[in-house]
């Protein structure tokens, strides 16, 4: 699959996607990854990217031109594949929306900066609008880094681990399962017995309980769109008891 990020920040990006698995991801051909800097298609003698706001008030606003220019002259008119801005305007990334990008050949990613984008960028260039969360960030890196991360991982050899994205929290609709590795006991706190026995059903039932409490526990919202087993429901419903119980 092929990234293109646009944005006045190249190099706040270009050091997360050289490290980790996402630079390998890269050097194994598994993904492709361009960074294009908006300001070098300015043609202005000052290389202006951003003005004053039309009404007036603060902040300012990135042009329209040097945008239209960058994503034109990368990705054809119209572009070749589709152009997402990262914005709090945008719906939701979720676990279902990275699995809907992760079927896609090629994917641009548009980063904001300064107070805003020109609104023609926006209803002339845009394809799609992308929230990472209700909070506000200074501009749009951090969230494109965080859609080409939950994306790449999606993809089959990104993870080292053959069995892939498949036991994921959000994957299954639950949150994970306790983890842990040696030793057995670190300053007197011990691994739970059952992962050392070897009985491979009982530490799936565990790993299963353990992942319907703490969902119960933390994200009681995640169960109610889950499809549950028998064994699930009768565990939650014991769960529910004792807690009225207390
Ligand atoms: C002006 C931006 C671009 C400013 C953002 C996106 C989310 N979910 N929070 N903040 C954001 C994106 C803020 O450029």
């Amino acid at each position: 699959m092929r990234f293109d990020i646009f944005t006045l920040f190249p190099e706040v990006c270009a050091p997360y996607l050289q490290a980790s698995m996402l630079g390998r991801a890269q050097q194994n051909g598994l993904i492709a990854v361009g960074l294009h800097d908006i300001r070098s298609w300015t043609t202005d003698r000052h290389h202006v990217t951003d003005d004053a706001p039309y009404g007036g008030g603060g902040g300012m606003v990135m042009k329209a031109e040097p945008v239209f220019t960058a994503v034109e002259a990368v990705l054809g008119s119209p572009p070749v594949c589709p152009v997402v801005l990262l914005t709090p305007q945008g719906r939701t990334f979720t676990q279902a929306v990275a699995m809907e990008f992760s079927r896609l050949p090629h994917l641009a990613l548009l980063c904001g900066h300064y107070e805003g984008i020109d609104e023609r960028i926006r209803q002339h260039l845009v394809t799609d609008e992308i929230s990472v969360g209700d909070y506000v960030l200074t501009g749009g890196e951090l969230p494109a880094l965080i859609v080409l991360d939950a994306v790449s991982r999606l993809i089959p050899g990104v993870l080292g681990d053959p069995d892939g994205a498949q036991d994921d929290s959000f994957a299954s609709g639950l949150l994970e399962y306790p983890h842990y590795t040696r030793p057995v006991s670190f300053r007197g706190w011990n691994v739970p017995e059952v992962l050392l026995s070897g009985n491979h059903a009982q530490i799936a039932r565990w790993r299963r309980e353990q992942a319907l409490l703490r969902t119960w526990q933390r994200r009681p919202d995640l169960l109610e769109k889950l499809e549950l087993s028998e064994k699930d429901r009768q565990f939650l419903q014991r769960l529910a008891a004792e807690q009225t119980d207390l």
